[in-house]
C-alpha cells in the first residue's frame, strides 16, 4: 500500500459493543419492537449490502451511477477549483471515481477525505484509489457521521465538495434528515457545496421488489441483524423462525422493513440477561427507506437552512443528485 499518500484517523467516541447492547435492549422492549438499521453493517452485513447493490431489482446504485456517468463534469463545474473532496459513508467509493476523474481533469492533485464506520471498507477502497490515481492523497476518518463531522475543520480556506451519496439520507426520518443536513451545513463555508444522492418516490411495483428481491439477498441482509445479536450479545435467535417483509407506505413515502416471527416464542439474550417474547406474526421494525418528491427535496433544503444550487436526474426520474449551498451563499 502507498502509505505515504494515505492516513487513517479512528474517531470512535463510544464503546461500540456497549452501545449496541443498549440499543438492542431498548429496541426489543419498545412497542412495536424496533432495531436501528445502522447495525446492519458488520462484516457480513456490509458484504451482503454490496451484493444488494448488484441485484437486478435494486435500481438505486445503478441509477445513481448512470447520473454521475453523464453529469460528473457539470456537477464538478459548479464548484470552485481547486477543491477538497469529502465523503460521508464512502463505502466502496466506486461511484466516487466518476467525480474524482472529473476533478483530476481540472486540478493537479486532489485531497480526498472519506468518512465511514468501517475501517476495513476505508482501507480497501483507499488502497485501490491510491493505486489507480497517482495524484490523489487520502486522509480517511473511521467513525459514524457525527464522529466524522466532528473531525472536519470548520469552513477551510479552500473549497470543499462534500458528498453524501447512495440515498443514505433516506434511512433517516424526514426531520432527522433535516437535522443531519443542518449539522453538515454548520461545517460549510460560503464556497462549499454538498451533493446528496436521493431516491425518488415511485410506484410500489418497482419499490417493493427492490427491497424484497427474488434471490433473497435482502432477506439475508435483514436476518443478519439477528445473527449479529447472536454472535455479539449471546442471543439465541433461531433465524429459521423469522422472515423478512418489505412494504411501501405510499402516504408516508417510505419502504418499511420488518423481521416477522413465524410463531410465538421467547428468545434469551445472554449479554442483556433478558428474555424477549414474540407473539406469532409479531414484527421487529428494522429499517425505513424514505423516498422524496422534488418538492420534498426543496422542503428538506429549507428545513436545513440550505438552497438547491443544481439538480440532476436519470432519464426515468427514479433518482436524483442534488447540490446544496448555504442559503446565504452566492453562486459562482
Ligand atoms: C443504505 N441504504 C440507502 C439502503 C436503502 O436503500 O435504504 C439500505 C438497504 N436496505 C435494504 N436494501 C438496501
Amino acid at each position: 500500500m502507498s502509505l505515504e499518500r494515505f492516513t487513517l484517523v479512528v474517531a470512535r467516541l463510544h464503546n461500540q459493543k456497549a452501545l449496541f447492547a443498549t440499543d438492542v435492549g431498548s429496541g426489543l422492549v419498545s412497542r412495536p419492537k424496533t432495531l436501528p438499521c445502522r447495525y446492519f453493517y458488520d462484516e457480513e452485513g456490509s458484504a451482503l449490502f454490496e451484493e444488494i447493490c448488484k441485484l437486478p431489482e435494486y435500481y438505486p446504485t445503478r441509477t445513481e451511477r448512470e447520473i454521475l456517468e453523464v453529469r460528473a463534469g457539470e456537477i464538478v463545474a459548479l464548484v470552485a477549483s481547486p477543491l477538497t473532496l469529502v465523503e460521508l459513508g464512502s463505502g466502496s467509493a466506486e461511484k466516487t471515481r466518476l467525480l474524482i476523474e472529473s476533478i483530476l481533469g481540472r486540478q493537479a492533485t486532489l485531497r480526498y477525505i472519506p468518512i465511514d464506520i468501517s475501517q476495513d471498507a476505508l482501507k480497501q477502497s483507499s488502497q485501490r484509489l491510491v493505486e489507480d490515481y497517482r495524484r490523489i492523497e487520502i486522509d480517511a476518518i473511521a467513525g459514524d457521521y457525527q464522529e466524522g463531522l466532528g473531525r472536519l475543520p470548520m469552513a477551510s480556506d479552500g473549497t470543499r465538495l462534500i458528498l453524501w451519496l447512495g440515498s443514505n439520507v433516506g434511512n433517516f426520518h424526514r426531520d432527522e434528515a433535516a437535522k443531519m443536513l443542518r449539522r453538515v451545513a454548520a461545517k460549510m463555508g460560503e464556497r462549499d457545496r454538498l451533493l446528496v444522492g436521493i431516491d425518488l418516490r415511485k410506484n410500489r411495483q418497482i419499490l417493493e421488489p427492490a427491497y424484497d428481491d427474488s434471490q433473497g439477498v435482502t432477506a439475508r441482509f435483514n436476518l443478519n441483524l439477528l445473527a449479529r445479536i447472536n454472535h455479539e450479545l449471546g442471543g439465541r435467535f433461531d433465524l429459521s423462525t423469522f422472515h423478512h417483509r418489505a412494504v411501501y407506505d405510499e402516504n408516508i413515502g417510505r419502504i418499511e422493513m420488518y423481521l416477522v416471527s413465524d410463531r410465538a416464542q421467547q428468545v434469551h439474550i445472554d449479554a442483556l440477561g433478558m428474555d424477549v417474547s414474540f407473539a406469532a406474526g409479531e414484527a421487529i421494525h428494522t429499517e425505513d427507506s424514505y423516498k422524496y418528491s422534488p418538492a420534498e427535496i426543496d422542503a428538506l433544503a429549507e428545513a436545513a437552512g440550505l438552497a438547491v444550487a443544481g439538480q440532476w436526474f436519470d432519464q426515468r426520474r427514479w433518482f436524483s443528485e442534488t447540490m446544496f449551498v448555504h442559503q446565504c451563499a452566492r453562486l459562482p
